[in-house]
C-alpha cells in the first residue's frame, strides 16, 4: 500500500479544466462523451466527495487495483457482492469451468437448479425462487406478485431504503439518489409514486397509522431489514417484529430486501438474525459471486403465481445464465462454512472499535454503525436511526476524510449514504491499515 500516484487525484478538478494526467483521467474524459456521467451506475462517480471516478484494471483478495496500478485496500467490495474477496479460487475455478461450456443457453440448465436449492436451504422462508439479473428486477417483480396476490395497490416502503431503480420505488430513496441529493426522479408518472407510501425506518407508529389510513389498500410493506443505503442502519429491538404482525394483522405481504444483507450479515440473512420469516425476500450481490443476479422467493402459495406456474407475468433471457449461476453456487457452497460469518462478524467488530476508539481520541463528530461484514461512519454525533438523522451528517468532512483515505490506501464508498463492505479476506492486518489510514485522515481533518 503506498501513497503514490492518488495523491494528485485525490485534488480532482472536473476533467474540462484541467489536462488528464492519469489513465482514470483519460478514461474519465472518453468515458463522459458516450456515456452519461461518464459511469454506468451513479453511486461510483465519486461526484459526491467532489472526484472523479477511478478506474478500476483488476482486483485480487481485499485489493483493488487502478489503472494507474495504485493499490487501495477495498472496502466496496462491488457494493457488497464480494464477501470471499476477489478471485476467490473457488469461484474464479467455478466460473472458467461454466465458461468453456458455453456463456448463455436461453434454457434451464443444472447450476440454476443447485442454486434455488442452496437458497432454499440457507433461507427457508424461501420455499420457491426464480432467478433474475439485479436486485432491481428482484424487487420490482417481488411488488408485481405481492399486487397479485392480495388484489391490492399500495407499497409501504422506508425513506432513504433503496430497492433498485423501478419506478415504483424512487420516492425517497437512499444509494444514488441520496448520494446526489435526488428527491424524486423525473419520467417516473405520478400516478404510480402515488401509490408508494414512504414513512420514517424504524417508525412502527408511522406504519401502524398508514395501515389504519389505507385499510385494505396495501399489498406489501417493503424494507431493507438493516438499512444499507443511508449507510448502516440497524432496526430498533422490536420494529422488524412489528412490521410482521401489522402485514399479517392487516393481509398485506412483508418483502424483506436482502439484497445486501442476504448471505451476508449470516448465513441467512437479516431474516435469521431477527428471527423473522417474510413473505417474501429479495436478493441480489452475494448470490451472484460478483456475476449479474438477483433472486425472489417466498411462500409457496406466492410464489405459484408466477408464470408459467401462475399469470403473473416475468421473464428473462439471461436469467439463470450458466455462468452466472456456477458463480453463484460456488460462493454459497463456500458459505456453508458458519465459522466464515464468526471470522466476519470478529474483522466487523474490530475496525468499529478501532474507528470509534480514533474518533474518540482525535475529537471527531462521528459514530460508527456497523453489523457483520458492513460498516459506516457517519459524520454526526447523533445516533442515526432513521433517515431524516442520516441526513444531517456532515457531508463535507466525509468527502474530506474520502479523499485522505484513498490517498492512503483504502477505497470507501464515495458516498456518505452508502455502506462500506468487509471480506474474509479483511484479515487483521487489513482492518489495522485501514484503522491506519482513518487515523491518517482524521488528523489531517485538523
Ligand atoms: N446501488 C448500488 C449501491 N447501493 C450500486 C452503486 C454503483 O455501482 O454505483
Amino acid at each position: 500500500m503506498t501513497d503514490t500516484v492518488t495523491k494528485d487525484k485525490a485534488k480532482d478538478t472536473p476533467a474540462a479544466e484541467t489536462e488528464p494526467s492519469t489513465n482514470s483521467q483519460k478514461l474519465f474524459e472518453r468515458a463522459q462523451k458516450v456515456i452519461p456521467g461518464g459511469v454506468n451506475s451513479p453511486a461510483r462517480a465519486c461526484k459526491a466527495v467532489d472526484s472523479q471516478p477511478i478506474f478500476m484494471a483488476r482486483a485480487d483478495g481485499p485489493y483493488l487495483y487502478d489503472v494507474d496500478d495504485t493499490e487501495y485496500i477495498d472496502c466496496v467490495l462491488s457494493w457488497g457482492p464480494m464477501i470471499l474477496g476477489h478471485c476467490h479460487p473457488r469461484v474464479l475455478e467455478a466460473v472458467e469451468r461454466a465458461v468453456i461450456r458455453g456463456t448463455s443457453f436461453g434454457a434451464p440448465c443444472k447450476a440454476e437448479v443447485e442454486l434455488a436449492e442452496l437458497v432454499t436451504e440457507f433461507m427457508p422462508s424461501m420455499e420457491m425462487v426464480r432467478m433474475v439479473n439485479s436486485g432491481t428486477e428482484a424487487c420490482m417483480s417481488a411488488i408485481r406478485v405481492a399486487r397479485a396476490f392480495t388484489k391490492r395497490d399500495v407499497i409501504i416502503k422506508f425513506d432513504g431504503c433503496y430497492h433498485g431503480h423501478a419506478d415504483s420505488f424512487l420516492v425517497k430513496a437512499g444509494s444514488g439518489m441520496a448520494t446526489l441529493g435526488i428527491a424524486s426522479s423525473p419520467g417516473v408518472p405520478e400516478a404510480l409514486s402515488k401509490l408508494t407510501i414512504s414513512l420514517p425506518y424504524n417508525d412502527l407508529d408511522a406504519v401502524t397509522k398508514a395501515f389504519q389510513e389505507h385499510k385494505d389498500e396495501i399489498a406489501a410493506v417493503i424494507v431493507e431489514p438493516i438499512v444499507g443505503n443511508s449507510g448502516l442502519i440497524l432496526p430498533k429491538e422490536g420494529f422488524l417484529e412489528g412490521l410482521s404482525e401489522l402485514c399479517q394483522k392487516h393481509k398485506s405481504l412483508l418483502i424483506f430486501d436482502e439484497v445486501m444483507t442476504g448471505f451476508r450479515v449470516n448465513k441467512g440473512g437479516a431474516q435469521k438474525m431477527f428471527n423473522i420469516k417474510p413473505d417474501l425476500t429479495c436478493l441480489g450481490k452475494v448470490i451472484g459471486g460478483g456475476m449479474p443476479v438477483g433472486a425472489y422467493g417466498g411462500r409457496r402459495d406466492i410464489m405459484e403465481m408466477v408464470a408459467p406456474q401462475g399469470d403473473v407475468y416475468q421473464a428473462g433471457t439471461l436469467s439463470g445464465n450458466p455462468v452466472a449461476m456456477a458463480a453463484g453456487v460456488a460462493q454459497l457452497k463456500v458459505l456453508q462454512n458458519e465459522k466464515i460469518y464468526t471470522e466476519l462478524q470478529e474483522s466487523s467488530d474490530k475496525l468499529a472499535q478501532g474507528l470509534k476508539d480514533l474518533i474518540k481520541e482525535n475529537g471527531v463528530n462521528a459514530t460508527v454503525s456497523h453489523t457483520c461484514g458492513m460498516i459506516t461512519v457517519f459524520f454526526t454525533k447523533q445516533e442515526v436511526t432513521n433517515f431524516e438523522q442520516a441526513q444531517k451528517a456532515d457531508t463535507e468532512t466525509f468527502s474530506k476524510v474520502w479523499k485522505s483515505l484513498i490517498k492512503h490506501g483504502v477505497y470507501w464508498p464515495p458516498s456518505q449514504f452508502e455502506a462500506a463492505f468487509l471480506s474474509t479476506q479483511h484479515t487483521k492486518r487489513i482492518i489495522d491499515q485501514t484503522i491506519e489510514a482513518f487515523e491518517k485522515a482524521f488528523k489531517e481533518l485538523a
